[in-house]
């Protein structure tokens, strides 16, 4: 399991919060503009996962380490790492060690897949709002991230969103499109992705795909304090809110995701344990004492 400051990872970094229930992931590849290669994507997951399963943890800041070494530029993440990208698909990673003892067919199962589908699927499916904090580039693969996060905050000075899928021969035909055009409508979506220009955070903001713009400085001290604001809130009322936004949007799997929460809360009630003690107690269930509520 990552823990705060883990070093388990290498192409990510996972801290918690002092004394908040907010978790911060980064992107933390600022070289390469915080490009995701397969490890990276793999960590990722894991450590999203973790921050999903701990019952004290609210909301995910979910961000890029900054800025580059080389040019002092700054990235939330540039996508797919374009120097791994083979005639089949992305390489899991060009030296990891760690890997070398896996069996072929572990390797080879590996091979070509970034497991970035998966990745904005839990972001989307995770109880509890995860926030794309952009200090610099989002691109591609990345811009994508951003625009499944639930909310997006934007350095008003270096965040910029760009998409170069059609580019490089790639297209997110699922989240990346689909939600965006629900959140800035289909013309400029489509202008988004064809035309493939650069807009600022201050754009970004106008057209409904970002939050608020921030001056650069404060933008983690913000996102914090939004963290703060959520997290001071019902997390039943806040996991509830989130899959109900999600569900005019997700079909069938919406109202799954919605349903198995109102399951749960349901089955919290007195007339759920009627129904549950009859069963057990061999008897037939007794409803007459619940009212139908209007
Ligand atoms: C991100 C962007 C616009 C930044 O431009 P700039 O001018 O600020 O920086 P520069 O010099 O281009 O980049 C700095 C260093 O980062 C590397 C560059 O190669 C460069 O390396 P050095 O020359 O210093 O050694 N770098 C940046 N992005 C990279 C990437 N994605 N992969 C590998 N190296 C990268 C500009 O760099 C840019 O346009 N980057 C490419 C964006 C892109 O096309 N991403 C892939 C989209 S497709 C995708 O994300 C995807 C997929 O294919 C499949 C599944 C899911 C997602």
């Amino acid at each position: 399991d990552p823990v705060d400051g883990s070093d388990e990872f290498d192409d990510i970094t996972y801290h918690r919060a002092v004394d908040s229930p907010t978790v911060r992931i980064a992107f933390d590849r600022p070289e390469k503009r915080n490009a995701f290669r397969p490890g990276t994507v793999d960590e990722l997951y894991a450590a999203l996962d973790h921050a999903r399963k701990q019952a004290d943890v609210g909301c995910v800041l979910l961000t890029g380490n900054g800025p580059s070494q080389k040019d002092g530029g700054w990235a939330f993440c540039s996508g797919g790492d374009q120097s791994v990208r083979g005639e089949s698909g992305y390489e899991y990673r060009e030296d990891d060690e760690a890997d070398e003892g896996d069996d072929p067919l572990v390797r080879e199962a590996k091979a070509g897949r970034l497991h970035i589908l998966e990745v904005q699927r839990l972001i989307r499916f995770m109880p509890k709002p995860v926030v794309a904090v952009v200090p610099g580039w989002a691109v591609g693969g990345g811009h994508s991230l951003h625009v499944v996060c639930d909310l997006t905050l934007a350095s008003e000075e270096h965040a910029k969103f760009l998409q170069t899928d059609p580019d490089v021969a790639s297209f997110d035909g699922g989240f990346g499109s689909a939600y965006l055009a629900k959140q800035v409508g289909q013309k400029k979506a489509r202008e988004v992705f064809f035309r493939g220009k650069t807009y600022s955070a201050e754009e970004a903001v106008d057209m409904g795909m970002a939050n608020e713009a921030i001056p650069h400085e404060d933008l983690e001290t913000v996102a914090l304090e939004w963290a703060d604001e959520m997290t001071s809130k019902s997390p039943t009322a806040m996991r509830m809110l989130k899959y109900a936004f999600n569900m005019t949007d997700d079909g069938l799997v919406g109202q799954q995701v919605f349903s198995g929460e109102a399951t749960r809360l349901a089955y919290m009630t007195p007339e759920a344990r009627e129904g549950r003690d009859a069963f057990l107690e061999g008897r037939e269930q007794d409803f007459s004492g619940f009212p139908w509520h209007y």
